[in-house]
């Protein structure tokens, strides 16, 4: 059973891990003071880079579709895509995000008109336009532009080159040569993987906690069982995710991407019509105004004469949160990307990926700030004193049939995350598997053992509470990845320039 493990990825990583999740078991306050701490160095110190390798991607995306390697195909010439593009799209989108856009899709315009960014009055005319449209900065276009080095460096590796190994150290191998297959090349594996572990602990522990209170509020279970549920929702995904697992790549992740996209789907539709129809499409129409205004101010708002509490707690962390998933995006839209052109595969993505994002801020955003706005609830109250899950509710409480409103987006969270958790523990259970081709799925204990750990992780991360350790997840282990995406965009450059001497 242990045969085809790569133990020299496994072993460090499965440690450390434990180590970890029995810190936060066993010292919780220290572990929280540490993780603390962690959040205001790199965020403090390093915020900047961030920024600045988010619009380098950006940059070379462009570049790269514009050039004539845009036509290089992502396999053998005259190959037709593996999936067909409904299919392909929805499996890019709901493994890159998951339940935080439902939840972070109501909740952070109303973070953000409290406190706004480029010291904007709170609770202004302005401060409402801005936090209508920053969250989709956040998800839009450049954040999308972070996965594609990893995207087609890794396609281009497994379909052109014919490489055995569904790894991101593999990527690289036109910058690093044969050292890719030594200490360098484990060491990104490594980071890989901590990677996928934060991003992904991110997820979990901002929806688990929300998603547990409404249940125990539509089915009105007493408060002290409130870890169990938290517990049984957890258990219940890695449940639903296993028999995806079970089924595989073809049958179970495909089939899931299709029913969360239209499950989704469904429950915007209803939300549009039930809402403000008219003053979301309104506010959407100012919002993409000011995004096109306002893009370089925000892509470089390092805000070096003011606290930048805005930038640390919002564009630091999500593109930390976004380099996180950058490894298990490459590695897993990369795999279903055969046949495709690098220009399709990078506008599908880029096109698709933010359009999807920002019809959900549009409409998730444009109804709770229409709530805040005509003071119908004051949800920035209720988020303040009485947290995330509280303001949730408050906003489908004020729905037709909100309990039947409640459940649904129960389960539009647990498909949405079920997708994304399958596809990380696809990835994970592919980088410590040895000599995996794109054709073999890396075992199936492999990857529920993945699944398992980070369900530990979160409800650990659940138990010593707090939104700042769940973000440190992605900012910290995010950040040696910025390292690996520099190196991907070189090794991208390398590779199609090489193909042209061919
Ligand atoms: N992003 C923000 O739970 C989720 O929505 C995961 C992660 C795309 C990096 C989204």
């Amino acid at each position: 059973m242990f045969k085809n493990i790569e133990k020299k990825i496994f072993i460090p990583t499965f440690l450390t891990l434990i180590i970890f999740i029995l810190l936060i078991r066993f010292f919780p306050k220290e572990t929280k003071n540490i993780i603390s701490y962690l959040f205001n160095v790199c965020t403090e110190k390093f915020g900047w880079l961030y920024l600045v390798v988010c619009l380098l991607a950006f940059v070379f995306m462009f570049c790269l579709t514009f050039s004539k390697y845009g036509n290089v195909k992502l396999g053998d010439p005259g190959e037709v895509p593996r999936y067909n593009n409904m299919s392909w799209i929805a499996m890019l989108f709901t493994s890159g995000v998951g339940s935080s856009l439902v939840i972070l899709g109501f909740l952070e315009p109303i973070y953000y008109v409290s406190s706004p960014p480029f010291q904007i009055e709170p609770f202004s005319q302005k401060a409402f336009e801005y936090a209508h449209m920053y969250g989709q900065f956040h998800w839009g276009p450049s954040a999308w532009a972070l996965y594609n080095p990893a995207i087609i460096a890794i396609a281009y590796m497994l379909f052109v080159k014919k490489e055995n190994k569904l790894r991101l150290s593999t990527a690289c191998k036109c910058v690093l040569g044969k050292r890719v297959d030594g200490l360098i090349g484990n060491i990104i594996d490594i980071l890989v993987v901590f990677g996928v572990v934060g991003g992904i602990s991110t997820s979990l522990g901002i929806s688990a906690p929300v998603i547990a209170d409404i249940i125990r509020h539509v089915f009105k279970i007493p408060n002290q069982y409130e870890l169990i549920v938290q517990i049984t929702v957890l258990l219940i995904w890695v449940v639903l995710f296993g028999s995806a697992v079970y089924l595989g790549l073809d049958k179970g992740i495909q089939k899931l991407s299709n029913i969360n996209v239209i499950l989704a789907f469904g429950f915007m539709v209803i939300l549009l019509l039930v809402g403000p129809t008219v003053d979301i499409f309104k506010m959407e129409v100012s919002s993409i105004g000011l995004y096109l205004q306002d893009f370089w101010k925000m892509s470089t708002y390092a805000d070096p004469f003011g606290d930048g509490i805005f930038t640390k707690n919002w564009t630091v962390f999500y593109w930390g949160w976004w380099l996180a998933f950058m490894p298990m995006m490459g590695m897993f839209v990369g795999n279903i990307s055969r046949g495709r052109t690098i220009r399709n595969v990078m506008w599908g993505q880029l096109i698709w990926g933010s359009l999807g994002c920002c019809v959900s801020f549009m409409i998730f955003g444009g109804y709770s700030l229409y709530l805040q706005y005509t003071g119908t609830v004051d949800l920035a109250f209720i988020l303040e004193t009485q947290g995330q899950s509280a303001a949730l509710m408050a906003i489908l409480e004020t729905l037709p049939l909100k309990n039947v409103m409640m459940v649904y987006l129960c389960i539009v969270c647990f498909v949405y995350l079920a997708t994304t958790v399958d596809s990380c523990a696809y990835v994970l259970a592919g980088t410590t598997t040895k000599n995996l081709s794109c054709t073999d799925e890396p075992a199936r204990w492999n990857r529920i053992l993945w699944a398992i750990l980070f369900c530990t992780l979160s409800i650990g991360l659940m138990m010593i509470d707090g939104l700042e350790a769940v973000k440190t997840m992605s900012i910290l282990t995010g950040l040696p990845l910025i390292g690996v995406l520099i190196l991907l965009m070189v090794s991208v450059r390398r590779m199609l320039i090489n193909s042209d001497n061919h």
